[in-house]
């Protein structure tokens, strides 16, 4: 399979096959780029103005950006982080303005075809700079640190937990954001007190947990195990003016969550993921060295990929079709 890059301007179908590798939207102004997501400053000129946050289908493991995209994931994230934030928004509200791209602003209109059910227009927040992680499970990070101190982010843990053990109650392990590609860090709640005071700090371990507790006993009553996942928040003005509090990003996605089916959990041991078992599987098959530059993949690795990233879209939302 070939993952051309579509032309900027909308010429022609985006059809099946096509990934979307790069996003390219003519004179618009990129904002921030991550491994797999960009954001688009809708008026660069107004330090306030809202963001376009764009996902793509390029998929990273081991901490890399693969050759090879996956036809459709930043749509299928899309429309599971939409489902969550519609979910979640009696317990917290969110960043997102709309995902309907006649609603974007009007430079945006020639590049719908690479836009559509991929992208949010989302209010400008003042980042905490914060990770906001919760944990149900004994897993990666968690299970590293609980090897080494028996505890994690400074949280003492029951001895004899194996790996991917549930956890007697989740809890709060925030990370510090590392700029550079590295990977986020641990750190003690006191070490979130001091990054945004007390108050924050409370109100942002307290929601994790809230949201935690509300979407992991959705995801249980359809098979599917919410082990961690990650949270970002932000602050912005309310009607009346009052900073409040916005759950902002991407949420509870593969990418920003580990998600197991349930019929496939046996604690005492890694419990692969679901969605890009086949690819680190693949990867591991070829022996890479894990240093740039990072392979592509086979069709069989792309496809069966899609279908699971389309699979666990299905349980979550109970839709069949994006
Ligand atoms: C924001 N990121 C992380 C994500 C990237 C970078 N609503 C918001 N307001 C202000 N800033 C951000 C958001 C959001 N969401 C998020 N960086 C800034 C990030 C994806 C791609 F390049």
């Amino acid at each position: 399979m070939h993952n051309p890059t579509v032309t900027p301007e909308n010429k022609g179908p985006l059809t099946m096959q096509e990934a979307l590798l790069k996003t390219d939207l003519g004179d618009n102004k990129l904002f921030a780029t991550g491994k797999v997501r960009d954001i688009y400053a809708v008026d660069p000129a107004n330090p306030n103005s809202d963001l376009l946050f764009i996902a793509s289908d390029r998929i990273s493991a081991f901490d890399h950006v693969l050759g090879s995209g996956i036809p459709d994931k930043g749509r299928i994230l899309t429309q599971i982080s939409l489902f969550w934030f519609d979910f979640l928004k009696s317990v917290v509200p969110n960043h997102v303005i709309t995902s309907q791209v006649e609603e974007f602003p009007a430079s945006f209109a020639p590049f719908s075809r690479q836009l559509e059910g991929r992208t949010m227009l989302v209010r400008r927040a003042q980042m905490f700079p914060v990770e906001c992680v919760v944990r149900g499970y004994l897993s990666g990070s968690g299970w590293k640190d609980y090897q080494a101190t028996g505890a994690v982010c400074g949280i003492k843990l029951p001895s004899g937990l194996r790996e991917s053990d549930r956890l007697p109650k989740p809890i709060f392990t925030p990370a510090a954001k590392i700029n550079t590609g590295g990977h986020d860090e641990n750190i003690s709640f006191d070490q979130v007190v001091e990054a945004v005071g007390e108050e924050y700090a409370h109100k942002l371990r307290d929601l994790t947990l809230a949201i935690y507790a509300k979407a992991s006993a959705y995801a249980a009553s359809k098979g599917v195990i919410l082990a961690d996942t990650k949270f970002e928040f932000g602050l912005a003005p309310d009607q009346a003016g009052t900073p409040t509090i916005l759950l902002a990003d991407e949420v509870l996605t593969p990418d920003s969550s580990r998600y197991w089916p349930a019929d496939q959990y046996a604690p005492g041991g890694p419990t692969p993921s679901f969605d890009k078992q086949f690819v680190r599987d693949y990867l591991e098959s070829i022996h890479w060295n894990k240093q740039a530059p990072a392979p592509s993949l086979p069709d069989d690795v792309v496809s069966r990929t899609r279908e699971k990233y389309m699979h666990a879209f299905s349980l979550l939302t109970g839709r069949e079709n994006l």
